[in-house]
């Protein structure tokens, strides 16, 4: 078995866990937060520093990988670890939601997904077979099913059919993957924010016995509120001895409250995508460093953390950096996040194996 779940400590409040995910690249001690790889880097970070930072799963995209460079250079590189030199977890997104979220003139069916290459223009016709099959060619240790994601303004009938054809879909991405000894295929709740239909699907993709389970189609313009529900409600209705992601969420209040409600993995842009444009996380907040009130700010940026940039930075050489449009001070900012992201999963996780998840986090839920 080279895929496999236990869950090392459970909180005696709520349904949070603490949990070992084995992958052929190694472990992923769960609840984690996943940096985001989409074109085989996390934008300004180099591996060592991931590794520093904690990493151990990060997340790459199929979508843009089969664009730029395609995937046959990918493979002929090692695959994905080989290329980008990153020796531990990677987990492939399937393209569904990045076609659905970037592609121009895209034509949906029940074949598939049509759209026109951002590149050279050239015609793209994804199927779950196709995204399967780039999947394969990558490499990582987890691959996702080719999934329709509505947007928050779906219908009720439209959030059906994609929920049913996202089932059918995910029985051609099973029947199409080649490698499921190496390659863990994770299925899909779609639903929308109709829990009757979540409820459907859970049961439905429970049936088919998968390595491990994510709850996608959340975080896509509904308002908070409804999130927490979803997640709430749909976690528990998937199987407890597997992994569990909910796909795209990573802000605090949403992870806490995911975890609590038994989640497992997280991935989201927001460290790498902010810190770019020189906003840091820090304290729960996003605060803009290139603020004047920073210039003479001689104080690491967060005093408290321990990531090479708070360790060695201060606030003003960062805001200095910035208003010079300096490419280090992306760099040392988005450093910071990543940090702050995977450490602060990192100290949910240890408070669930201390059972003080609850005294420690339960002001976020
Ligand atoms: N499906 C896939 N990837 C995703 C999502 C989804 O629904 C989301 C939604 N939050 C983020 N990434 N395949
Ligand atoms: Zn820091």
């Amino acid at each position: 078995m080279n895929f496999s779940y236990t869950s090392i400590a459970s909180c005696s409040h709520t349904k949070a866990r603490a949990g070992i995910f084995h992958t052929p690249h190694g472990i992923v001690e769960t609840p984690k937060f996943m940096p985001v790889g989409t074109v085989g880097t996390v934008k300004g970070i180099t591996p060592a520093q991931l590794k520093d930072a904690h990493a151990q799963m990060i997340l790459g995209n199929t979508y843009h990988l089969h664009i730029r460079p395609g995937e046959d250079i990918v493979k002929k590189a090692g695959g994905l670890h080989g290329f980008m030199n990153w020796e531990q977890p990677i987990l492939t997104d399937s393209g569904g939601f990045q076609v659905f979220s970037l592609a121009q003139m895209r034509k949906i069916s029940e074949e598939g997904v049509k759209f026109r290459s951002p590149k050279d223009g050239k015609i793209i016709n994804m199927t779950p077979e196709h995204s399967i099959h780039i999947q394969n060619a990558l490499g990582a240790d987890v691959i996702m099913a080719f999934d329709e994601c509505p947007p928050a303004t779906a219908t009720r009938e439209e959030v059906i059919t994609a929920t049913e054809r996202t089932y059918r879909w995910l029985k051609r991405c099973m029947d199409a993957h080649q490698k499921p000894d190496q390659q863990a295929l994770f299925g899909i709740v779609q639903g929308g924010i109709f829990q009757d239909l979540r409820n459907q699907a859970a049961h439905d993709l429970t049936q088919l016995d998968l390595p491990g389970y994510a709850i996608g189609g959340v975080s896509v313009g509904e308002k908070p509120e409804l999130i927490h529900e979803i997640v709430r409600q749909t976690t528990p209705l998937l199987p407890v001895h597997k992994p569990r992601y909910l796909m795209g969420v990573g802000t605090y209040k949403e992870m806490v409250i995911a975890i609590a409600s038994g989640i497992d993995l997280f991935d989201c842009v927001i460290p790498t995508r902010v810190g770019r444009h020189g906003a840091a996380l820090v304290q729960g907040e996003r605060w803009n460093l290139k603020n004047a009130r920073f210039k003479e700010d001689f104080t690491p940026l967060d005093p408290e953390c321990s990531c090479y940039t708070c360790q060695n930075f201060s606030r003003a050489y960062l805001n200095h950096l910035l208003r010079a449009h300096e490419m280090l001070g992306y760099i040392l900012i988005s450093l910071h996040n990543i940090h702050e992201m995977i450490n602060f999963t990192n100290k949910i996780r240890a408070s669930i194996i201390n059972d003080t998840f609850l005294d420690e986090f339960g002001h976020w839920l």
